[in-house]
């Protein structure tokens, strides 16, 4: 199996976490979705990374359908709990961190357009997400040691992965700050190897 992933993608993160939490094996290869000559539309019509590309060529993409496919096929470190409620738990968890990475990536985009064509109410509206969805996933910390239960889960991921990211592209967002049982929280994932391998270049 082989990964198209760039190294600073916080979703291809959270896939290269999951696989080396996993202890999975596939090739990486990078990609800069953005440059005019990039293969991953022949992999994924919507030219994003992450893409898992299975040994018989078919393609997996997004970052959700993927990171469920590779706990299917390992009973090593289970990420998403079994069935019914707890799943959707967990589940719901992650969409809330790809959300607020989504939420993030918005912002990032249009802070690079000429600063007279920014929306500035869209930029508002973006950073409301995530605030909310920082506060949210806080508040479902509390004092525990990872969100949900005993173990490190997917929704743990995805949101390290997006909190992460957003200090890396916008360290004004201060949540290690505001949250100090965020800080804990994300100091324990960052001492995993699994983090500290897949960390961005710069950040
Ligand atoms: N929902 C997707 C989001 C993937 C995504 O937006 N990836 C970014 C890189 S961080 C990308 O490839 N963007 C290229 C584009 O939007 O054209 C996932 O979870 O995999």
């Amino acid at each position: 199996m082989k990964l198209l992933a760039s190294l600073t993608s916080p979703y291809a993160r959270k896939i290269r976490v999951v696989l080396m939490e996993k202890r999975i094996e596939v090739d990486l290869v990078e990609e800069n979705v953005w440059a005019a000559d990039t293969k991953v539309g022949l992999h994924n019509p919507l030219t994003k990374v992450p893409v898992l590309v299975l040994d018989d060529g078919t393609s997996l993409y997004d970052s959700r359908v993927i990171a469920e496919f590779l706990d299917g096929i390992s009973p090593v470190t289970r990420l998403i709990s079994e069935g019914g409620r707890d799943r959707a738990m967990v589940k719901r968890l992650e969409a809330l961190g790809d959300g607020i990475t989504d939420a993030g990536i918005a912002i990032f985009l249009e802070r690079k357009r000429d600063a007279n064509q920014q929306g500035t109410d869209w930029i508002t509206r973006q950073m409301g997400k995530v605030e909310s969805g920082i506060a949210a996933v806080a508040r479902e910390l509390g004092d525990r040691k990872f969100c949900q239960g005993e173990n490190m889960n997917l929704g743990d991921i995805s949101v390290a992965c997006g909190l992460l990211w957003l200090e890396f592209r916008m360290p004004e967002i201060k949540w290690r700050e505001t949250y100090p049982n965020l800080r804990s929280w994300v100091e324990r994932l960052e001492a995993r190897t699994s983090f500290t391998e897949t960390k961005p270049p710069g950040a």
